[in-house]
């Protein structure tokens, strides 16, 4: 492991773009479980059944209960060393970015500068009538909502999480800036078992662009065998350990 944190440290410290890309591995040591590891399920629920607009239409209650369970768990945690690294990594250097598939805003609350959310935000709402066009979201961070569900303050419709649900197309804007951050010296996939596309898509762009790859996590996943080096481990120490290199 060492050789390989040592390699990615010499890169880091000879690389004017660094792009890395975060998975809920990230949020793991805030204590928020992931997707796919112990504790991602609600109930029976898989998060894929959920998180859908079909979920939503046929019962929205219980997919709102579902977004407030986890809203309330986000409130209850913070930021880990993860977090606080890569937060003063985009603050120390001007082409060093984050972009995340995480909606908890741990990386916002961090103090991460250019931050790309390209899965969009637990706090932030939509109207799920769609009263307004383009469609703009709201800031909420109540916890708990004292009506559930929650309404649109403008037509008084149903509201709906400000995230983009399986089969949503992502916000063409977070696309096209995640997609220009693919053309850097160092792309680092960070605790994401990179199953989700077009999130997943970024490490082969990136690798198509010539930049070294790497993967944090502590188990190996779809991006192993596509990057230069992985490194394993718990991202919250390994990136502390990395950071002391640089
Ligand atoms: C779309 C918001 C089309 C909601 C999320 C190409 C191929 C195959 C499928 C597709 C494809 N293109 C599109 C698809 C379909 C689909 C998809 O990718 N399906 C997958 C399941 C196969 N993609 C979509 O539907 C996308 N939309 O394609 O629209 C379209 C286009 C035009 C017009 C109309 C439609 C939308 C995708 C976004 C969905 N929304 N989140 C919510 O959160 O409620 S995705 C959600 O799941 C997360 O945001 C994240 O992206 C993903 C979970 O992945 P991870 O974050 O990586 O988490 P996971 O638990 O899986 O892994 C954690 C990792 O961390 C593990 O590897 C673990 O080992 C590691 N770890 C744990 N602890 C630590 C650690 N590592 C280090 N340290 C630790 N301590």
């Amino acid at each position: 492991m060492l050789n390989s944190l040592n390699e990615l440290a010499s890169r880091l410290r000879a690389a004017h773009a660094v792009t890395v890309l975060t998975g809920a591995g990230v949020s793991a040591a805030s204590g928020i479980p992931t997707f796919r590891g112990a504790g991602g399920l609600w109930k029976h629920f898989s998060a894929t059944d959920l998180a859908t607009a079909e979920a939503f239409t046929r019962d929205p209650l219980t997919v709102w209960e579902w977004y407030a369970w986890r809203r309330e768990q986000v409130a209850a945690c913070s930021p880990n060393p993860a977090h606080d690294v890569l937060a003063r990594w985009t603050r120390t250097h001007d082409r060093w970015r984050v972009v995340t598939q995480n909606v908890d805003d741990l990386h916002l609350r961090a103090g991460t500068l250019n931050l790309v959310r390209l899965h969009g935000s637990l706090f932030d709402l939509r109207c799920w009538n769609g009263c307004e066009t383009p469609s703009r979201a709201w800031r909420d961070e109540r916890v708990p909502f004292p009506d559930m569900p929650p309404r649109c303050p403008r037509c008084g419709g149903l509201a709906r999480p400000g995230v983009v649900w399986f089969g949503e197309a992502l916000d063409p804007a977070d696309v096209a800036s995640a997609e220009a951050l693919t053309a850097c010296d160092v792309f680092i996939a960070a605790g994401t078992s990179a199953m989700v596309y077009p999130a997943a898509g970024f490490l082969h762009q990136a690798r198509a662009h010539g930049a070294f790859t790497a993967e944090l996590n502590t188990e190996s996943t779809q991006a192993t065998r596509l990057v230069d080096v992985a490194v394993r481990g718990p991202i919250e120490q390994t990136l502390l350990e990395l950071d002391t290199l640089l």
